[in-house]
């Protein structure tokens, strides 16, 4: 039985089988099953694993016979006996004998004299019946009646009758009324302790093979596997209250409602409609009502295309005219690119009116790439459920809703699963909903997946799984409730599998007849849920037909006011959709002032000295020999003032958690650090996971701090933290790749998320990438981090000179995507981390980070260049011979990263000091226009030359080497002349007021602006009129001063962190590139990033440092 591989011609046939008891009989492993209980094959716990029909759950039932036979060893079968007797059986550490299992010998012998002892046919029949109870419980799921069209039935073999069976268990017609005593491990019997075989069937068949399967035995947990049992097979769990009835419908309706309303409006436009699936809704509703009930205020929710706008509309109760608004077509009222309708997130706070408790709903934004949000929705909610100090997740959520072609595709879930019981990833339990419609774009399950389940990959987590049919309503609710309140229970992952159909094609002008004709045949053919389950309420009187079209009615009406509302809107606005709103962050911040960084000369000493020091109670807590020695040389640079790269991190880490900011520090190997360099946590060298941490250790009201050795995942965990990064700006949280490289496993999470989610969600994060760099012959994968590639994806124009002022570096790093940098020095690392707090609003920062620099003697910082008063600088210039006389100079070296020291070293051993200027580039995006040009027009008669280690393909060199024109010749302006591409595409915007500092430039006016073509003026300027209105006041006075008050609203900026229209506003002027060039010294183009060959690699180092160093 292979649910995957199963045709569509199947469904052609009638159903040969629908009793499990013949397909049991028919399986050959289930015969195996049968023959296990009186034969008793020997089996040891391992070797029972391997066995079909004994898998984990089986040990159980072994573990069931020897707790009984522990108790009375004649309680068993002889074989049991003889088994347990030869020691061959060991006792499964996690299951400890459990009294409700027992099996007493009393037992068997029903209505038999109280003190005779069971004949064996009697043990045989008893130990047969609890084989067909297991076998329900373990396989039921693979005939359950799942398939609401009834394609994917199970392939049975041969025509048994069910009579058949019993036979084959030797038993016949007339033991059907024979009573059998039910083992602990079942809960038909409700109240009843035996029950006659026939009915023991039935309630079998009817628990586990009608419209749930239940997938939950191979958990190695006796008690969570009694807990489902109960839950599914108690009798009467599924009856609902007419109430209950009617909530169903009227839920079911507005979901089939909106899609309908939806297909009617915009017929021709795409939606990813939910009809096939329209239960989903209702499913989810029954699963918050439920957790609410339970404790939970806040639900995080992420989910692909399939349903959003249902889920928006009916789940979250986003404003309906919201939605449509989505549908016009209308020009965006803010900043940013902003994203298809499908996509867009949402948060919304409101009342619950079944349970009349406050709930907080938030569906995170997420790109096309199908799963990337899964990780990205788990650390938010960890870091939701952490400054909620909901250490258990009793208060914060998350849902995760996937496609089954996704779920089963996308390695980022088996990923994220991972991430879902390790202590510092953590949710506490997912709720996991597939929206199983048996197809993924044009192709059908067998061709998209090798396992039964599209579900399958939520078992290497234990997670029960339950599979139910999307046709049934009630069962499907049943579903919702046990899978809130295994979360509650258990605080652990679980599946709910609803199996609908596909009404239509992949969207809604797609034609799914090309590809599956005859499953449209009959999905054309088939009724619609919702008409289902109103005829079924109507048939047994719930409700009637008249109230079932008067609930729809009310629907629609509902539906067109808010349409007629859409009508009158004249722009969408981004902010709407704002997932993650921070708010208070940007009130009253001036947002072009950033916080200094420096802190005082003590503050770095304290901090030292406990980085330093060894726990309080270092007499008892053994410290590595090893770790003394790294403890004490710390100390002795802190005595001396200076710091190296890993006390430089360990100031900034500690002067933030000092002011109150949580740092996150999580990755592969973090706590130690890939190049034994950080050791932030100490391990008790006797003493098993006893372990110290003296960043937690630094102030008594610091806030907390974290580092954490990650799963060895790098798309997870990056977008967990990114995702842990949205939910609170006060928040320094950085993931450290193991090298720079391993980023690129990653890249949908920088590339969909990090890069551009503030300009699609207009969503800020201050997320830190620290990514290992440096080519150091250690072979092509452990040297670059493709700093090239996060470059290429930097926001800022190359051609573009910004207006020059005191606010320069602030304006450029508010209006990029992204900051880029290579620091050189403990300080300035020091400072750039600082820095992301200190700005008044926040942006990723990719940081590629040094491996020998770490312990290089001349990587080292001195406290002065971190106290009161420094801050980080964007170049640092030459400050020796070379700078101080620069008219002398005859060639300035620009450069970034650890190549610096390489080519230091190298003019001096040539003796060129005063020859030769080493400029370090260390924030290389946005570019330090200004910076760069004032260099150059320091050495004014010099040679100028980028040197970079990584090959010409690679590196900075395409990223700086256009901007480096643009800094260097700046004095023509082209823009008059070639209008087209006067602006920038998204930073720049139109002023006008004329009183702008910068010489440089023109100022632009709004008739400039309509007098450009319609492209240059669409690309350059706010897109609406209010926006532009409030635009049009200068953001920078006539003495450079910025305020804030004057020209920004922040009333009417919802959700504050976006760019108030202004704050970039400066013409943009392009540069005729003639005059001073710079040139390339360096490596060759390669396809390779490094060679595997430490021997070439010196070759080519030495050839580049002559290139370089030479006059
Ligand atoms: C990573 C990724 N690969 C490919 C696609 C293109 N794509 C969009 S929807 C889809 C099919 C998804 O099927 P399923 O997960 O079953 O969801 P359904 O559309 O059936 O609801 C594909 C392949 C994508 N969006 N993301
Ligand atoms: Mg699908």
């Amino acid at each position: 039985m292979h649910r995957a591989h199963t045709a569509f011609s199947l469904a052609l046939s009638p159903m040969a089988h629908k009793n499990f008891a013949t397909w049991l009989l028919n399986s050959s492993s289930s015969q195996k099953l049968i023959k296990a209980t009186a034969a008793a094959a020997v089996r040891t716990y391992n070797s029972a694993a391997a066995e079909p029909f004994a898998n984990g759950s089986t040990a159980t039932y072994v573990e069931e016979m020897y707790n009984a036979w522990l108790r009375d060893p004649s309680s068993v079968h002889t074989s049991w006996d003889a088994y347990f007797r030869s020691n061959t059986y060991v006792s499964p550490p996690n299951l400890a004998p459990v009294q409700a299992n027992t099996l007493p010998l009393t037992a068997f012998n029903l209505g038999g004299a109280a003190s005779a002892a069971p004949d064996s046919k009697t043990i045989d029949d008893h130990l047969a019946v609890q084989a067909i109870i297991r076998s329900y419980q373990i396989r039921g799921h693979n005939i359950a009646h799942l398939d609401p069209l009834e394609i994917n039935t199970p392939e049975l073999p041969g025509n048994s009758s069910t009579k058949s069976i019993y036979a084959n268990f030797s038993f016949g017609e007339q033991d059907m009324e024979r009573q059998f005593k039910l083992p602990s491990t079942t809960f038909i019997g409700g109240d009843e302790a035996s029950l006659p075989l026939k009915e023991i069937l039935n309630r079998l068949e009817n628990v586990y093979c009608n419209k749930i399967g239940v997938e939950f035995m191979f958990i190695n947990s006796l008690e969570q596997c009694n807990w489902i049992r109960k839950r599914f097979e108690t009798p009467g769990v599924l009856n609902f209250s007419p109430e209950e009835k009617r909530l169903i419908l009227a839920r079911l309706t507005r979901a089939t409602g909106f899609e309908a309303f939806l297909a009617k409006k915009y017929s021709s436009e795409k939606r990813f409609g939910l009809e096939g699936c329209e239960i989903m809704i209702p499913a989810l509703k029954e699963i918050i009502d439920v957790s609410t009930e339970l404790g939970v205020e806040s639900v995080i929710m992420g989910m692909p295309h399939r349903g959003r706008l249902n889920t928006l509309a009916n789940v979250c109760r986003k404003p309906l005219n919201q939605i449509f608004t989505q549908f016009a077509g209308l020009e965006a009222a803010d900043d940013g690119s902003g994203d298809v309708k499908y996509h867009l997130g949402t948060y919304i706070e409101r009342l619950n009116r079944v349970t009349n408790k406050n709930i907080r709903l938030a569906v995170v934004a997420n790109p096309s790439h199908l799963e990337a949000v899964d990780p990205v929705v788990q650390g938010k909610t960890r870091a939701e459920q952490f400054y909620r100090g909901d250490q258990e997740g009793k208060k914060v959520m998350s849902i995760l809703i996937h496609g089954d072609a996704a779920f089963c595709g996308q390695g980022v879930v088996y990923e994220t699963m991972h991430l879902s019981d390790l202590p510092d990833y953590t949710t506490h339990g997912t709720i996991h909903v597939v929206a199983n419609n048996q197809i993924g774009f044009t192709t059908d399950p067998r061709f998209s997946r090798s396992s039964p389940y599209c579900t399958d990959v939520a078992r290497v987590v234990n997670a029960p799984i339950f599979h139910v049919n999307a046709d049934d309503p009630e069962a499907v609710m049943h579903v919702c409730k046990v899978a809130a309140e295994w979360r509650a229970t258990f605080h652990k992952d679980c599946v709910i599998d609803l199996v609908g159909y596909r009404r239509n094609g992949h969207n809604e002008i797609d034609e799914p007849m090309f590809t599956q004709p005859l499953m449209y045949q009959k999905i054309r053919k088939h009724k619609n849920c919702l008409d289902l389950y109103a005829d079924k309420l109507i048939a047994e009187g719930t409700v009637t037909g008249e109230e079932v079209k008067s609930v729809a009615a009310k629907y629609e009406n509902i539906c067109e006011e808010a349409f007629a509302l859409a009508k009158t809107e004249t722009h969408v606005k981004y902010k709407d959709w704002l997932d993650s709103p921070w708010s208070g962050f940007f009130e009253g911040k001036d947002p072009l002032k950033v916080a200094p960084t420096g802190v005082k000369e003590e503050t770095l000493i304290h901090i030292g000295n406990r980085f330093s020091s060894p726990p309080p109670n270092a007499a008892e807590f053994v410290i590595h020999k090893g770790l003394m020695r790294v403890l004490a040389a710390r100390k002795t640079m802190v005595d001396e003032k200076i710091a190296d790269w890993a006390l430089g991190e360990a100031m900034a880490f500690g002067s933030l958690l000092k002011e109150g900011i949580h740092v996150r520090l999580s990755g592969q190997d973090v706590e130690r650090g890939t190049f034994s360099h950080r050791h932030h946590v100490l391990h008790h060298q006797l003493v098993d996971k006893a372990t110290y941490n003296s960043l937690q250790h630094m102030y008594p009201d610091q806030a907390p701090y974290s580092v954490s050795n990650s799963s060895l995942s790098e798309y997870a965990v990056l977008g967990f933290e990114h995702g842990y990064s949205m939910t609170n700006p006060n928040a320094l949280v950085l993931w450290e790749a193991q090298f720079g490289d391993f980023s690129n496993t990653a890249q949908s999470i920088i590339d969909q998320f990090i890069s551009s989610g503030q300009s699609k969600w207009v969503r800020q994060s201050g997320l830190v990438m620290l990514l290992p760099h440096g080519m150091e012959g250690m072979g092509p994968e452990h040297s670059s981090c493709r700093v090239e590639r996060f470059l290429q994806m930097s926001s800022d124009d190359p051609d573009y000179f910004p207006p020059e002022s005191d606010e320069f570096a602030i304006r450029q790093l508010h209006d990029i995507n992204w900051i880029v940098a290579n620091c050189t020095t403990p300080a300035n690392y020091y400072h750039i981390l600082r820095r992301q707090i200190a700005l008044p609003f926040r942006k990723p920062l990719i940081l590629c980070t040094p491996k020998s620099l770490l312990r290089h003697p001349e990587a080292k910082s001195p406290f002065s260049e971190m106290s009161e008063g420094s801050e980080f600088q964007r170049i640092i210039p030459d400050r020796g011979p070379a700078g101080e006389n620069p008219s002398n100079v005859k060639k300035v070296v620009f450069c970034t990263g650890r190549v610096y020291y390489d080519l230091t070293k190298t003019r001096a051993d040539k003796q060129l000091e005063k020859d030769i200027a080493i400029v370090r580039v260390e924030q290389v995006s946005p570019f330090p226009f200004d910076l760069v040009k004032e260099q150059a027009n320091l050495y004014k008669n010099a040679d100028l030359v980028w040197s970079q280690e990584e090959h010409k393909n690679q590196g900075c060199w395409s990223y700086v080497q256009p901007r480096f024109l643009t800094a260097l010749n700046h004095s023509r302006d082209i823009s008059q002349s070639d209008e087209q591409s006067t602006f920038s595409n998204t930073t720049t915007t139109t002023t006008t007021d004329n009183t702008n500092t910068n010489q440089d430039t023109d100022s632009e006016t709004d008739s400039d602006q309509k007098s450009k073509p319609w492209l240059s003026r669409m690309f350059a300027s706010n897109k609406s009129d209010s926006a532009t209105t409030g635009g049009s006041a200068a953001t920078a006075t006539a003495t450079g001063e910025f305020n804030a008050a004057k020209h920004f609203d922040l009333k009417n900026v919802r959700h504050d962190f976006n760019r108030p229209a202004g704050v970039a506003a400066a013409p943009g002027v392009r540069h005729a590139k003639t005059g001073r060039k710079i040139s390339y010294a360096g490596r060759a183009s390669s396809a390779s990033t490094a060679t595997g060959s430490k021997a070439q690699h010196i070759r080519e180092l030495n050839a580049l440092l002559n290139d370089a160093i030479s006059t």
